[in-house]
């Protein structure tokens, strides 16, 4: 702790000026305290010692070394050191909001679970969405899997239901998971690549585990480049259990739908946002929560019999299946809203721990394998993330209703039990927390005659089959970003036979993919097709797994960028944000400089963003509102040509005046339904609500 200087005395010259600029300090920091106002409680120390000076450490003399005796530096040096804790194995980089769930429709006949029952009970909700693999630092916007995880502060207790935006995983056995995790992860001799799957390991592993290639083909769609987490859906994957108060087991199976209807970025757009916004999706939820517009999603079940189950001709206990919502139909049954950002990220986003095994009565688990498996995962991991056993203690994660057991110390114990009685049957205490008929119950299942093993189900071999119904149930653009995302991902495969052994798979799904993936990797014939356990089936296609399709057509939660210049038209500008804004959407003034400009009412207008750092990819659509002059001098502009061109090339609708005629040359702009008149309004809105899927072959070469 002691300065190079430190043995050498100072001579006295030097001395008196140091000593005078440390006063400066602590007095500048005082006058800066005292105008930000407010009322400010004293600073302490963790044993609430006040305080006195915050900017120096104690040291022998001015330029002399510091003690070691300062306990208020020690003190906060050291909790600082600790500030982090490990990051989460997967799904590290998350954001999350409070707020509540309201059943709409009761499921009593189904379901004894009160948070299920009881129309119009508002239950309290911590909600998180996450990326999958990249660390907590990584982008937001990377071709990922979306964590899609709510815990319900029920009545009886917590009920966590940890899902995705996918209704099917990687994997159909737990034993699996290190596997998968491992090989999409950053390569451990070289650590990299960051938050990606297009690398050799994950190829190889995938390759190799033809179960996955259902979970494959959701990855390679645009689910995993959501244009927003509001505008995500969600899906509790496996199938669950509810049971009634006979005992009487449904199976359910659990969807989120978002309200603001589903919508996906394209790749050179979330490409693009991981450069000009990493937390674009982080800001987005902050943004939308901050300012009242608050994300909805509705709550859906597929119910299910045994016996239509067992009519299924796949194993719903395969998570690498869906149900198509064709066969088995959603019931919405309730919503949900987050209408508050967390106070503190660490405290929540970061320590809050979900667990699939959090359950309540009413609700039980099913055989899938997957599940089985996630059940001893998650404690074990929050056991050694969250230091010990009693995290559930934590805020974020301690239920909101009642609770009181046996169980004791441990590191980080917060509650100060009183009393004799730790232990259970007991007679010495009055209020020691006994069993309840109300407590939970397992679903009295008969157990199916069979013989111990490492076994997979027979009934788990179809591994073509539905990768089959996805491709085939998209619509045409969508097909081709599949397609063109396998090129891309597999173009940065370095092994050949990676490569060859992926094509070859995906001829078991649709011959006209794998000769669209093979072509567009330049492949000299087509490699052979694996044998296949199980021959793939043709399913009814399932137009609910689209994206496109399902797309609601509005630009409500949307945001649009208006860029300006001098001179531009004041009339325009006002009448293109009283539009958007009555759509639902917000509207940021982009000009050169944050300071604005001078329109042509000779007023100033302030930008909400400088145009370098204010892409277009930020915005839904865009409009340019510019005088010919200023139209001239942006033209000269590479971020004001950047900004039109991706705008254009993302298919997104552009309201133009005159004026733009230079920028809109210079980045190569055509006219076609997407590109009209900043004066009209009524098209630019109707343009806005949607992409320009027709553009898209005329601006990009896709597999
Ligand atoms: Fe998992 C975290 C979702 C399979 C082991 N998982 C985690 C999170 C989500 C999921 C959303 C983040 C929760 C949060 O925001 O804190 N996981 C899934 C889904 C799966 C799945 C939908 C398949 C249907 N997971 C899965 C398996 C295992 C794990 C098969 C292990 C056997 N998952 C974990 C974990 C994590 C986790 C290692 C990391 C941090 C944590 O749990 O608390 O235990």
């Amino acid at each position: 702790m002691a300065t190079r200087k430190s043995k050498s005395a100072p001579s006295k010259s030097t001395r008196t000026p140091v000593r005078s600029a440390s006063k400066d300090l602590r007095g500048a920091a005082d006058e800066l305290h005292q105008q930000s106002g407010g009322t400010h409680p004293p600073l302490t120390t963790q044993q609430g010692i006040p305080v006195a000076d915050n900017q120096n450490s104690l040291r022998a003399t001015p330029r002399g070394p510091t003690l070691l005796e300062d306990f208020i530096l020690r003190e906060k040096i050291t909790h600082f050191d600790h500030e982090r804790i490990p990051e989460r194995i997967v799904h590290a980089r998350g954001s999350a909001a409070h707020g509540y769930f309201e059943l709409t429709k009761s499921l009593k006949k189904y379901t004894t679970a009160r948070v299920l029952s009881e129309v119009g009970e508002r239950t309290p909700v911590f909600c998180r969405f996450s990326t999958v693999a990249g660390g907590a630092g990584s982008v937001d916007t990377p071709r990922d899997v979306r964590g899609f995880a709510v815990k319900f502060y029920t009545q009886d207790g917590n009920w966590d239901l940890v899902g995705n935006n996918i209704p099917v995983f990687f994997i159909q056995d737990a034993i699996k998971f290190p596997d998968v995790v491992h090989s999409v992860k950053m390569e451990p001799d070289r650590g990299f690549p960051q938050s990606a799957s297009a690398h050799d390991t994950f190829w190889d592993f995938i390759s190799l585990t033809p179960e996955a290639l259902h979970m494959i083909m959701w990855a390679m769609s645009d689910r995993t480049l959501p244009r927003s987490l509001r505008m995500i859906e969600g899906f509790g994957v496996h199938s669950f259990r509810l049971i009634n108060d006979r005992g009487h087991s449904t199976f359910v199976k659990f969807h989120w739908r978002p309200r603001l209807g589903l919508q996906s970025t394209l790749w050179d757009e979330a490409v693009k946002l991981a450069g000009a916004d990493p937390d674009f999706h982080r800001r987005d939820l902050f943004n939308a929560i901050q300012s009242g517009a608050f994300p909805e999603w509705d709550l859906a079940v597929q119910l299910f019999t045994q016996e239509q189950a067992d009519a299924l001709p796949f194993d719903h206990l395969d998570a690498t299946k869906l149900i198509p919502e064709e066969m088995v139909p959603l019931t919405v049954i309730g919503r949900m809203v987050l209408d508050r950002w967390p106070d503190n990220f660490f405290a929540e986003t970061e320590q809050v721990a979900y667990c699939p095994a959090n359950i309540v009565p009413g609700i039980d688990f099913s055989n899938d394998p997957l599940l089985q498996g996630r059940l001893f995962s998650y404690l074990d991991t929050q056991l050694i993330r969250l230091g010990g056993p009693n995290f559930h203690q934590i805020p974020v994660n301690a239920p909101k209703c009642p609770f009181a057991n046996l169980q004791r110390d441990g590191h980080m114990q917060m509650q100060i039990p009183r009393g004799r009685v730790n232990y259970d049957p007991s007679s010495l205490q009055q209020d020691s927390p006994r069993e309840t008929a109300r407590g939970f119950g397992s679903t009295a299942e008969p157990a199916e005659e069979g013989t111990k093993g490492r076994i997979r189900a027979e009934s788990f071999a179809d591994h073509y089959t539905q990768p089959r119904l996805f491709y085939r149930s998209q619509s045409a653009p969508e097909q081709a970003h599949l397609a063109s995302a396998l090129v891309f991902e597999l173009s940065k495969v370095e092994t050949a036979h990676v490569r060859e052994a992926m094509v070859g798979h995906l001829r078991h799904i649709d011959a006209d993919l794998a000769k669209r993936v093979a072509d567009g990797l330049g492949m000299e014939g087509m490699p052979p097709a694996p044998p296949a356990a199980v021959k793939p089936q043709d399913m009814s296609p399932s137009p609910a797994l689209q994206i496109i399709g399902k797309m609601k057509a509005t630009l409500e939660g949307r945001a649009v960028g208006i860029l300006v210049h001098d001179g531009s038209d004041a009339g325009t500008v006002r009448a293109l944000r009283k539009a958007i804004e009555g759509a639902g959407a917000t509207v940021k003034i982009v000009a050169l400089k944050l300071g604005g400009a001078t329109l042509s009412d000779g007023k100033r207008l302030p930008a909400d963003g400088q145009l370098a750092g204010t892409p277009s990819i930020v915005f839904d659509a865009v409009a340019l509102v510019l005088s010919a002059a200023g139209g001239a001098r942006l033209a000269k502009e590479a971020a004001a040509i950047d900004f039109v061109r991706d705008a254009f090339g993302h298919l997104k609708a552009i309201a133009a005046d005159d004026g733009a005629q230079a920028v809109t040359e210079m980045a190569g702009v055509e006219k076609d339904d997407g590109v009209v008149a900043a004066s009209d309004t009524v098209a630019f809105l109707k343009a806005a609500a949607k992409r320009q899927w027709d553009r898209e072959p005329r601006v990009r070469t896709l597999a």
